[in-house]
């Protein structure tokens, strides 16, 4: 190669590296991108960054739940990207192809859950007051890359997102997900998979239904034999189960991991012929009754005038609330009918101090708005809007789980398989269609405490099925509790969903193929 020729080519390739260097990102508008819950402000800059195999996670401050959140991140990016992202504190500002992470106690906005993200060709930004505000800002950065960021297994692709700046809270500071595990059990694997769903749209609340006529599923030291023999069964007769104190504890460590609290329920008076079966003495005629594998309601009852009931509800209260971090204790309360309602009151008045002794706050079903209810205790409107009422004028708070808005058991239309229709057919408009603030006539938006969508589950028995029946509904139900209700539009909603069903395809969720969205993505780009 003479003298020029060698030097030519190193022009070029300098010329090259150059080029290369300067590329710029590809314009991309954040207002594109598909976000459930709708964020509360979206400010689109037009350009984009690129996650490489070099950027960093940066987690400003020494926070060992900030760290958790940054490697819990980097794990959810790697599966697709093949990167193993470093995950690193600093106290320094954010560097250039970095993901900064960081704490921040100026912005009184936030409020705990709220966050910002700030995503420019440099870095991507995500301030929060709390480690929570931080993980809800990083599942709606997660909606933001490309769908196949949820691949399980790696993508040969570039990982370009749009730039641009989001500002974003929650409406209600509860925002729930009920599973019942009575009707038929469900593994304590297939609970961490739900908690890792509602995790996904923001839900901070799993309520366990622990107790019911089928099935005892909480292990209970003191008394074994609801569990042994009264967990034994389900509805069709399988074989049931129920988790032992220390798979609920990992169920718990793992809800918590994603800012999500448990509330446990135990079902009483009624619902209760799982106890009832396995304790003839919590009978009022002291004869255990027989294993119960049907659908029916409301024929069981615990014995409330005798004195081994509440040694038997203080037990499980105690038991309970030493594995249970979070403040509040569910007693059920609901379709007593088989109590006189002048032992539903005392019983429901003993049962709410029995938990204040153990220092947690009464959650029940809204049939106890009958009893003098404490002053923390908090009603859970299911069926009849007197009761919510009657609930707020005893000055309780109400948890918003309106039948046919949020059951996530009732069938979607007449074609439903799976589910029940007492309270009608609940289709993804009907779900998503309505305000928490002027859904019952004379209670506002300061009486209620939030929003909980409730699975229950007779017919449902797997999580193929379970996943039908909560999906694309329970999205809906997420946004209701987090996003200002003058941000929701149905049509938009309508087209946001239809879009998300490629990254619920790409998880392997199975999803109600409901008529009133046309899912086929194709004849949408037409
Ligand atoms: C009712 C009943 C549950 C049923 C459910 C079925 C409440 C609060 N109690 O809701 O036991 O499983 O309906 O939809």
């Amino acid at each position: 190669m003479t003298l020029t020729k060698y030097l030519n080519t190193i022009t070029i390739f300098f010329l090259v590296a150059l080029l290369t260097s300067c590329k710029e990102n590809p314009k991309m508008n954040l207002l594109n991108e598909v976000l459930l819950p709708k964020p509360v402000s979206v400010k689109p800059t037009g350009s984009s960054f690129e996650l490489t195999r070099n950027t960093k996670i940066l987690i400003k401050g020494d926070s060992k739940k900030l760290l958790e959140n940054g490697k819990y991140l980097a794990n959810l990016l790697k599966p697709a990207t093949g990167f193993n992202l470093e995950v690193q504190t600093t106290s320094k500002k954010a560097i250039s192809n970095s993901i900064y992470l960081v704490i921040t106690t100026q912005e009184s906005n936030y409020g705990d859950e709220g966050y910002s993200l700030n995503i420019t060709e440099k870095h991507i930004i995500i301030k929060a007051n709390t480690a929570k505000g931080i993980f809800r800002g990083v599942q709606t950065l997660r909606q933001i890359f490309p769908s196949e960021i949820e691949a399980a297994d790696y993508q040969n692709r570039k990982w370009f997102i749009a730039s641009g700046e989001i500002y974003d809270y929650p409406q209600f500071t509860y925002r729930g997900a009920m599973l019942d595990v009575t009707r038929h059990f469900f593994k304590k694997e297939d609970v961490k998979k739900y908690i890792d769903m509602i995790a996904m749209y923001k839900l901070n609340v799993l309520h366990l239904h622990l107790s019911d006529d089928q099935g005892w599923r909480i292990e209970i030291k003191s008394w074994p034999n609801l569990t042994t023999y009264g967990g034994s069964t389900e509805v069709g007769g399988g074989k049931g189960g129920f988790y032992t104190q220390e798979d609920y504890k990992e169920i718990v460590k793992y809800a918590q991991q994603r800012y999500i609290t448990v509330i446990p329920e135990i079902d009483m008076p009624g619902h209760t012929n799982a106890a009832l079966v396995s304790y003839p003495e919590l009978n009022c005629d002291g004869k255990a009754t027989k294993l119960y594998t049907g659908m029916k309601v409301g024929f069981s009852t615990l014995c409330t005038n005798k004195e081994i009931t509440y040694r038997f509800v203080n037990d499980v209260i105690r038991e309970l609330s030493e594995i249970t971090p979070g403040p509040y204790i569910h007693i059920g309360g609901d379709e007593s009918h088989s109590t006189k309602i002048e032992d539903y009151i005392p019983f429901i008045n003993r049962v709410q101090e029995i938990v204040i002794a153990n220092k947690k706050k009464v959650i029940g079903w809204d049939e106890i708005v009958s009893a003098a209810l404490k002053p923390a205790t908090i009603v859970q409107y299911w069926g009849r809007p007197k009761n919510a009422l009657k609930g707020v004028s005893k000055n309780a708070k109400i948890i918003l789980s309106p039948s046919d808005r949020t059951y996530l058991d009732m069938k979607y239309d007449s074609v439903t398989k799976l589910g029940l229709k007492w309270a009608g057919y609940v289709d993804i408009d009907k779900a998503y269609n309505w305000n928490p603030s002027t859904l019952i006539s004379g209670i506002t938006k300061k009486d209620i405490l939030g929003i909980e969508s409730p699975l229950w589950t007779e017919t449902v028995t797997n999580m193929k099925e379970l996943e039908l029946m909560i999906f694309p509904r329970i999205i809906g139900h997420a946004e209701i509790g987090w996003t200002p209700d003058s941000l929701r539009v149905w049509d938009d909603y309508k087209i946001r969903l239809q879009k998300h069903a490629k990254r619920l395809k790409i998880m392997k969720i199975n999803f109600y193929p409901s008529s009133l969205i046309d899912w086929d993505e194709k004849k949408e780009k037409m």
